[in-house]
């Protein structure tokens, strides 16, 4: 292979007769063919590419993005080389894939990541067919290109189609990823502003009683204003277009699509102009195919639906993203083009988290179906009905065999809650990040079932490595297996699968901001030997998981006073430097070291100096707690060295879009007032007033 062809695919697919491998794969697959060895050699390499009009460097693998399908048949061995040629290092991950651990791609844990200007090979058999995805497990670099589709074509196909089409839908953002993450660490809502999702209490009220009362309800139990997703993009992208041309078809065609989800973090609701989709597999499996007009497509998931061309025109396929800012289209078929429905967002003050589905199709006449085996008195342990499960946002699929699992195995609980600080964008599962955490720990030969609990306000997309696991849907023994489940807000979901492999197995949230902001475990087997090649690569790991140190500062030049904020901080660590200081060196200043113990409580020590009038300035040594109360309401209980004890509230309302109104009271008698108006994220305007330093107006800079 030269360079000069470099970023594209260098050689297609080699037919390889080995003799040895096949008489091996013959005893495994129960077929007597030689196993054919599919081969690609691919580059990975930076490309500048522009979707909005600005030219931005992204990652790109074989050139393109997304990068180029990857096509196999089960039975065959699929043989991958990258190389690269970027000047940091990557990873590729098979998502979907059930293969030896240690081809798993998750750098550090299960591969050696591929080191800048290096190669690495994969080589699996393939023992499943469907759709499924492959994309980069390493900092952000999924975000800037770095995905592509998966497709492993069965060896007896049971669909006659016309057409057989990959779909890839994506998010796209010009900001570097790692500075959108900056933003999100700095201010939760950082977005808000641009993708129009502020929740302003003028719009609170506007939208009527049932706003008001979720608002206040919501601030009584100390949750911030609901929202479905954290960051505004810039575009939507169907196979790496906003608007995609589909090739042609003519009238009663029937056209096969694999969906695939490969956005960073967001869920799109797709429709086809056409009519309704057949869904005829979920994650890659097989389902009982079934009708809808829409599937919620939640991040990581594959679907693959059949549509039917209705005349000769174009139609529409299109990817509205969950919180109604934008949408992506393929279009099928030529002639005038028959657009889908425009799918507007959600009203955010109205909606309450109940299920929804992911299917387009009436909810009303879904109830738990259960086996009568399941309802009998002596039901076996791992059988559905025995728990509580709310109706599946999944109940239409329904696997062609029985996926129950022998009640011969042991059985594992594990119960996992989800759970975050949004103000921090701190996210975990049981209050603690990966890199806090103790490895979930199961045996071989066990029924393992994860009970996922959602305390948070957002969607989590749940990804494990290497299994396939049943999600408890209503379906009984048919329930579908998968490999990414979505738990909705506040929800409960369980999935169980069988523990038939080794090592060590990535379990996350494919949420990519919120898997690098901890909301990641390893599912370890029992009696694992790691690799010490991988032992002796950790030591000199370059990548800051979840527990990067942030700053954010902020400066209010007025005409009464100078104040401002300098905050570092990581997950559970801040530092915080907070002064106002006037023209007549008159002072306030006020330094603590905080440790965040849970999404309400940090304690702090620290020191106060402070200067009034002519008199000597005057410090203090301080130790106190710092505490969300009801209604959001944040509140300091301080202890100075000199024995005063003092409380301090303080809390923001936001009253329109930009405006919003801060206070700050303390029971020394001190008190601040300040009117904000937002420019930008960057800029604001501010009046403000204070027991020491009186009335001024000013302008505040955010860096
Ligand atoms: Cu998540």
């Amino acid at each position: 292979m030269t360079d000069t062809l470099r970023g594209y695919i260098l050689c297609k697919v080699r037919n390889k007769r080995n003799i040895l491998l096949g008489l091996i794969f013959s005893l495994f697959f129960y077929t007597f063919i030689d196993a054919k060895t599919v081969t690609y050699d691919i580059n990975i390499d930076y490309k500048d590419i522009n979707i909005t009009g600005r030219k931005v460097k992204a990652m790109a693998v074989g050139g393109t993005i997304p990068a180029p399908t990857i096509r196999a048949t089960e039975g065959d061995v699929l043989q991958v080389t990258f190389h690269n040629k970027m000047d940091v290092e990557t990873s590729i991950h098979w998502h979907g894939i059930l293969l030896p651990n240690a081809q798993d791609g998750v750098p550090y844990l299960t591969t050696m990541p591929i080191r800048p200007g290096k190669s690495l090979t994969y080589r699996y058999p393939i023992i499943q067919s469907g759709t499924y995805w492959y994309h980069s497990h390493t900092n952000l670099q999924e975000q800037r290109g770095v995905y592509g589709a998966l497709v492993f074509y069965p060896k007896k196909e049971i669909f006659n189609n016309d057409q057989d089409h990959v779909v890839v839908l994506s998010d796209w953002i010009d900001e570097n990823p790692q500075q959108v993450l900056a933003n999100l660490k700095r201010d939760g809502d950082y977005y808000a502003l641009k993708k129009g999702s502020v929740q302003s209490w003028d719009q609170v009220v506007a939208n009527g009683w049932t706003a008001i009362r979720n608002r206040i309800l919501g601030a009584w139990i100390r949750m911030g204003p609901m929202d479905i997703s954290d960051i505004s993009y810039d575009a939507f992208l169907s196979n790496g277009n906003k608007v995609h041309q589909l090739g042609t078809a003519k009238k009663g065609d029937r056209i096969r699509l694999r969906i695939i989800n490969a956005a960073a973090s967001s869920y799109f609701n797709v429709e086809f102009s056409g009519g309704n989709m057949e869904v005829i597999s979920a994650d890659g499996l097989n389902v009982q195919p079934f009708k809808t007009s829409r599937i919620k497509i939640a991040i990581a998931e594959t679907y693959d639906v059949i549509v039917t061309i209705p005349d000769d025109r174009a139609y529409e396929f299109r990817a509205t993203a969950e919180d109604g800012t934008g949408f992506s289209s393929t279009i099928i078929g030529e002639g005038p083009l028959v657009p889908a429905h425009k799918i507007p967002g959600p009203n955010l003050f109205r909606m309450k988290h109940g299920t929804q589905s992911m299917f387009g199709a009436p909810k009303s006449s879904v109830k738990m179906e259960m086996s009568k085996k399941t309802q009998m008195p002596n039901m076996k342990m791992n059988h559905t009905t025995h728990l509580e499960v709310n109706k599946s946002e999944y109940f239409q699929l329904k696997s062609h065999q029985s996926t129950v699992l022998s009640d011969e195995n042991p059985i594992r609980v594990v119960r996992l809650d989800l759970t975050g600080n949004m103000e921090r964008f701190v996210w975990s599962f049981n209050n603690k990040m990966l890199s806090e955490a103790d490895k979930i720990l199961i045996k071989k030969g066990e029924n393992v079932r994860f009970e996922l609990v959602n305390k948070t306000m957002m969607h989590h997309p749940l990804h494990l490595h290497g299994h396939f696991f049943r999600v408890l849907n209503g379906q009984g023994d048919y329930s579908p297996l998968k490999h990414t489940v979505n738990v909705p807000p506040m929800e409960k979901v369980i999935i169980e699968f069988y523990a038939n492999e080794e090592k060590d197995w990535f379990f996350h949230c494919h949420n990519l901001y919120h898997m690098k902001a901890g909301m990641t475990r390893i599912v370890r087997y029992e009696g694992t030997q790691t690799d010490p090649a991988l032992i002796e690569a950790r030591k000199s790991n370059p990548n800051r998981h979840d527990n990067q140190w942030f700053f954010s500062q902020s400066i209010n030049m007025s005409s009464n006073k100078t104040f401002g904020l300098f905050r570092p901080s990581n997950a559970r660590n801040a530092f915080e430097l907070e002064f106002d200081v006037n023209y007549s060196d008159e002072y306030d200043i006020e330094t603590k070291y905080l440790r965040s113990l849970d999404r309400f409580t940090d304690i702090y020590f620290g020191g106060t100096i402070e200067k009034e009038g002519n008199s000597r300035s005057a410090s203090e040594a301080v130790i106190g707690v710092r505490y969300v109360l009801p209604l959001l309401i944040e509140s300091e209980l301080e202890y100075g060295a000199e024995g005063l004890i003092s409380l301090e509230l303080a809390s923001k309302l936001q009253l329109t879009e930009r405006t919003a109104f801060i206070w700050e009271w303390k029971t020394t008698g001190k008190y601040k007032l300040e009117l904000e108006y937002e420019i930008s994220k960057k800029i604001s305007l501010s009046a403000n007033y204070d027991a020491n330093f009186f009335g001024g107006v000013g302008l505040r800079v955010n860096l």
